[in-house]
């Protein structure tokens, strides 16, 4: 898998390359790269954004430089970007906004089934609408609160997609049954414990600690169903 992530800010980056599983993805062959906005703009200044038409406060990222930008990365009229390809390859084209689809375990598992993913990084005030309407498949939120820019929502989407990727967790099996996956029909995950099994007269329950394993799965289960999600909604 391949995610490009357009932004002014390439540097917010370093730390999240750090993580483990993020290393252990592209040590894999999955690919993560930086496209700064201000690289391709041909405005006096490396001028990237204005101010918005029918006034009010804040800037607004402009639609010609997100063309110019996604057109140097990949050679194309970025109108085509995620529509259907000739070599059967298949792109994303995300605009992290406070008002997009909200981020849950679906559409993480529907991103990391998609060989290429391009995420566009505003500030200020947003997006130009046209470069939602023209260039995005996706509009893609994090939560019903607003950041600074876009940059701290893209980890996050990244963060979540690139751990889903064989090979990523030392442990396949830790995203099979995780919290709101389809392995725990949409509910949180059971709570866990580990040494010591006692600590200040708090203790583990005794299931955990009887060796039976199909018990302690059906108490797992169980758990993860009192503790809510579709599963106790249902
Ligand atoms: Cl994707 N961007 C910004 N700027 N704020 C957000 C967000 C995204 N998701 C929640 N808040």
């Amino acid at each position: 898998m391949e995610i490009d992530v357009f932004t002014l800010f390439p540097d917010a980056f370093g730390w999240f390359e750090t993580q483990r599983h993020v290393r252990n993805a592209l040590a894999a062959g999955h690919r993560l790269a930086y496209v700064n906005y201000r690289d391709t703009t041909t405005l006096s200044g490396h001028v990237v954004d204005d101010t918005p038409f029918g006034g009010g406060v804040g800037m607004v990222m402009r639609v010609d430089v997100v063309d110019w930008a996604l057109r140097a990365r990949y050679g194309v009229d970025p109108v085509t970007l995620g529509g259907p390809r000739p070599d059967g390859g298949a792109r994303r084209v995300i605009a992290l906004t406070p008002g997009g689809r909200i981020l849950d375990d679906q559409l993480v598992e529907e991103l990391a089934n998609t060989p290429e993913l391009t995420l566009l990084c505003g500030r200020y005030e947003g997006f130009d609408e046209r470069i939602l309407d023209h260039y995005c498949t996706d509009r893609v939120s994090i939560g019903r609160y607003v950041l600074a820019g876009g940059e701290l929502a893209a980890m996050v989407l990244a963060d979540a997609v690139l751990r889903k990727l064989p090979g990523a967790l030392g442990h396949e099996e830790s995203v099979i049954e995780e919290s709101y996956s389809a392995a725990l029909d949409g509910a949180p995950e059971y709570p866990h414990y580990t040494r010591p099994a006692e600590f200040r007269g708090w203790t583990v329950p005794d299931i955990l600690l009887s060796g039976h394993h199909a018990n302690i799965r059906a108490w797992r289960l169980d758990q993860s169903r009192l503790r809510g999600g579709q599963a106790a909604s249902e």
